[in-house]
C-alpha cells in the first residue's frame, strides 16, 4: 500500500502524487460508491474523493493504481453543485467539494472585467468560514481601476477583519504579498472565472504555465471546461490550488440560524438578539439589524446577507 496525495481529478481518474515525486492515475475501489457526509447534523450525499485528499492505494501491473482507503479530512471546501438538465433537484452530488485539507483560501475577484461584484465576493467569503478556513480578499486588475474604487472596497472589508490585497499582473502590484503568505501552507486560489486566478499564479510562479482563459469566459458564454482543482507541488511542504472557472456559487449546507457566523463581523452582535432562533431578517430586538443603523455592520455586507439567506432552502436536508 502506497500512500499519496490527490492532485487532480477527471471524470473517474484520479492523479494522485507519492512522496517520491510521481504521479499514478487511479481509481475508486469499488467499496466506495456512495458517501454521505455530516454537516451541522444534516447528512448530505457528498463527493467521495476530492483534490487534497490523502489516500493509500495498490499499483497494478499497468501502472495505474486503485485506492482503497481515504483519510478523515481536517477540512473541505464546498459549494452547491449546479443543477443538471433532467436531474431530480435531490439528484446526487447535491455538494460539489472545491477540495480538502486547506490551509488558507485566497477569494480573488477583479475590480473591472469582470466589474467587482461585492456579493459574489460574499459568498465565496461565507463558504469559505462555514469550511471553518482563513480567507484572503485579493482584488485584482487594479491596473484598470480609473476612478479609484478599490480603495473603498480596500477600506471596508479590512474594517470587517479581512486581510484585503490589490493586485494587478500588470504592475505587479500585490505579487509579493501574496507570495509571502504561501510558503509551507496548501492555498486555494478561488473566485469568479476571469478574475485572474491563473494569472496571478503564473506571475508568483513562472514555471506553471497554467493555462491563461479567454477573456470571453466570465461572460458564460465560452465553452465550459469541465477540469477540477489542480493541486501544484512546490515544494515538500508548499502546495498551491489552482480552480476552475465558475461564474457564481452557492455556499452549500448552511442552515439559516448558521449564516450570521459566517459573516464575520456580525459575530460580535449576535449575543444582542432577544430571540436565539434570530436569523437577522425582520425580527424585534436584533443586534445584527441594530449595528447596521449604527454603521457598525456595513449596510452592503448585510445586503449580501439577506440576499444568501434567501437562498438557503429550507428543505435541503434529509
Ligand atoms: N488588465 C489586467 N488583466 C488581467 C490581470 N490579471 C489577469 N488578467 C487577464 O484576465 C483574463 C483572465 O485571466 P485568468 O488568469 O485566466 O483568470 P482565471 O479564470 O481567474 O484563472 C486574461 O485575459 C488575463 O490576461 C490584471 O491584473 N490586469
Ligand atoms: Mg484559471
Ligand atoms: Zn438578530
Amino acid at each position: 500500500m502506497i500512500k499519496g496525495l490527490i492532485t487532480k481529478i477527471e471524470s473517474k481518474d484520479f492523479y494522485v502524487l507519492t512522496g517520491q515525486n510521481k504521479t499514478y492515475r487511479c481509481s475508486l475501489r469499488g467499496k466506495f460508491k456512495k458517501v454521505f457526509a455530516l454537516k451541522k447534523d444534516k447528512l448530505f450525499l457528498t463527493d467521495i474523493a476530492a483534490v487534497g485528499d490523502h489516500v493509500e492505494f495498490d499499483i497494478n501491473k499497468n501502472e495505474s493504481g486503485v485506492i482503497h482507503s481515504i483519510k478523515q479530512r481536517t477540512n473541505y471546501l464546498s459549494r452547491k453543485a449546479p443543477k443538471q438538465k433532467g436531474a431530480g433537484y435531490r439528484g446526487e452530488r447535491l455538494e460539489q467539494i472545491i477540495a480538502a485539507n486547506i490551509d488558507q483560501v485566497f477569494v480573488i475577484c477583479s475590480i473591472f472585467e469582470p466589474d467587482f461584484n461585492n456579493r459574489t465576493l460574499d459568498r465565496f467569503l461565507a463558504a469559505s468560514e462555514s469550511a471553518g478556513i482563513k480567507s484572503f480578499i485579493v482584488i485584482n486588475k487594479s491596473d484598470l481601476d480609473d476612478d479609484n474604487k478599490i480603495e473603498k472596497w480596500k477600506e471596508l472589508y479590512e474594517n470587517t477583519g479581512y486581510e484585503v490585497i490589490a493586485s494587478s499582473i500588470i504592475t505587479k502590484m500585490g505579487m509579493e504579498t501574496i507570495k509571502n503568505f504561501l510558503p509551507e501552507n496548501i492555498s486555494l486560489f478561488w473566485g469568479q472565472s476571469g478574475v485572474g486566478k491563473s494569472s496571478i499564479l503564473n506571475v508568483i510562479f513562472p514555471d506553471l504555465n497554467l493555462k491563461i482563459g479567454d477573456i470571453s469566459n466570465y461572460t458564460g458564454k465560452g465553452i465550459h471546461t469541465t477540469v477540477t482543482s489542480n493541486m501544484i507541488p512546490i515544494d515538500n511542504d508548499t502546495f498551491i490550488i489552482d480552480t476552475p472557472g465558475v461564474r457564481e456559487i452557492e455556499p452549500y449546507g448552511i442552515r439559516k440560524e448558521d449564516l450570521a457566523h459566517y459573516f464575520i463581523e456580525f459575530t460580535q452582535f449576535l449575543k444582542n438578539c432577544r430571540y436565539n432562533s434570530c436569523i437577522h431578517d425582520h425580527e424585534p430586538d436584533c443586534g445584527v439589524i441594530t449595528a447596521v443603523e449604527n454603521n457598525r455592520i456595513p449596510i452592503e455586507r448585510y445586503d449580501s446577507y439577506l440576499r444568501l439567506l434567501a437562498t438557503i432552502e429550507d428543505d435541503l436536508h434529509f
